[in-house]
């Protein structure tokens, strides 16, 4: 598992505040209802490099390669799957304010309230077994998909294919990201031989993640479950399974049970080293005691706090940015996708379906 990522839009788009799948593509991958057909290409049949590749699947997945062929074949190359993953321009300013308001609002936080109380089984069943409080798994499947409202529309055997042997050749790590889609197609086709699926049939975003937690194909492979104990793994339409397959995830990344994802921070500019406090990035690096010695000022309970801290720094446009001190939970939702952007998103949302809740349901 080359990049450990549920779902890889914040992985692709370099220096785009890392959107989701879900709602990085305004025009074609957001609203599945207004999304136009995306134009199609040509087949793959006729790249010899694609078909060179359905040898090497076949044969080292040990498939039947008149059905690898065949699979890889059908793909279509999608070119707005290419216009999409072209990096954003150099100089482009991050923006938490304006990515906030995207995620948290009145419709997705009512969403958020009503599938807690739907599944309020499942989330606190997973919240035992895996020690992930319900209001992260409600905050993840807010922002990625709506509750599975907006899954995306585009066929994922296209979308994968398309990244696999066509990815921009603008993007700065292109060859990598080839191979990474290359991998995640192959771990694709395993997966739908093995359910017995049409790999034509399952549609998702345009970089190939599926259903209402966005997995990646190998995410799938390696983290899914089957959660309502029907025999089988569907994160299209099991609440079930989403949640107990994002639990895992996240507890397989290390989630540590009871302990915040974040504090607020202040500084105190006579002895602020701040260039020393963001070198790190979101990496927990600093223990309190030497967090406090850059500059940073925290509450009483973070100078409580036992693990290592990060200086956040989320930036808006041309207002002064915003921070916080990130503790090895926020890093770990980070691992879904690699935002510090998403990953506050995702916490906020969470608190604001929480506390609608604990409001009575409404807001
Ligand atoms: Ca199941």
């Amino acid at each position: 598992m080359k990049f450990p990522t549920a779902c890889l839009a914040a992985l692709l788009a370099a220096s785009l505040p890392c959107l989701p799948a879900s709602a990085a593509a305004p025009t074609a991958a957001k609203k599945k209802a207004q999304a136009p057909a995306p134009a199609k290409g040509v087949p793959y049949a006729s790249r010899a490099d694609a078909m060179q590749l359905a040898e090497d699947i076949a044969e080292r997945r040990q498939l039947e390669p008149r059905w690898v062929r065949q699979a890889i074949g059908q793909a279509q190359m999608l070119p707005v799957v290419v216009r999409l993953m072209q990096p954003a321009p150099p100089g482009t300013p991050k923006n938490w304010a304006l990515y906030r308001s995207r995620f948290i609002d009145p419709v997705r936080i009512q969403a958020g309230v009503r599938f807690w109380q739907e599944h309020r089984a499942a989330l606190e069943r997973a919240h035992q077994e895996f020690g992930v409080p319900p209001e992260i798994v409600v905050g993840i499947l807010g922002v990625e998909t709506i509750y599975g409202q907006q899954m995306g529309s585009f066929r994922v055997l296209d979308a994968l294919a398309t990244l696999a042997f066509d990815f921009p050749s603008a993007h700065p790590r292109a060859a990598e990201r080839a191979e990474y889609f290359r991998g995640e197609l192959e771990q694709f086709l395993v997966l739908q031989q093995r359910a017995g699926t049409d790999p034509t049939r399952p549609l998702g975003s345009y970089a190939g993640a599926m259903g209402m937690p966005q997995f990646m194909p190998t995410s799938w492979a390696r983290w899914a479950l089957d959660y309502d104990g029907d025999g089988r793994i569907d994160l299209w339409r099991s609440p079930a399974d989403v949640i107990g397959s994002v639990a895992n995830y996240f507890k397989a990344f290390g989630w540590q049970p009871g302990m915040p994802t974040h504090y607020p921070v202040r500084f105190d500019l006579q002895r602020l080293d701040k260039e020393a406090l963001l070198a790190p990035d979101i990496l927990p690096t600093f223990s309190v005691p030497s967090f406090l010695a850059k500059g940073a000022v925290l509450d009483d309970s973070a100078v409580q706090h036992a693990g290592p801290l990060a200086l956040v720094e989320l930036q808006n446009g041309s207002d002064a940015p915003s921070y916080v001190a990130g503790t090895e939970n926020f890093y770990v939702i980070t691992r879904y996708n690699w935002s510090s952007y998403y990953a506050m998103a995702v916490i906020e949302l969470a608190r604001e379906v929480r506390q609608a809740l604990q409001r009575g349901g409404g807001s």
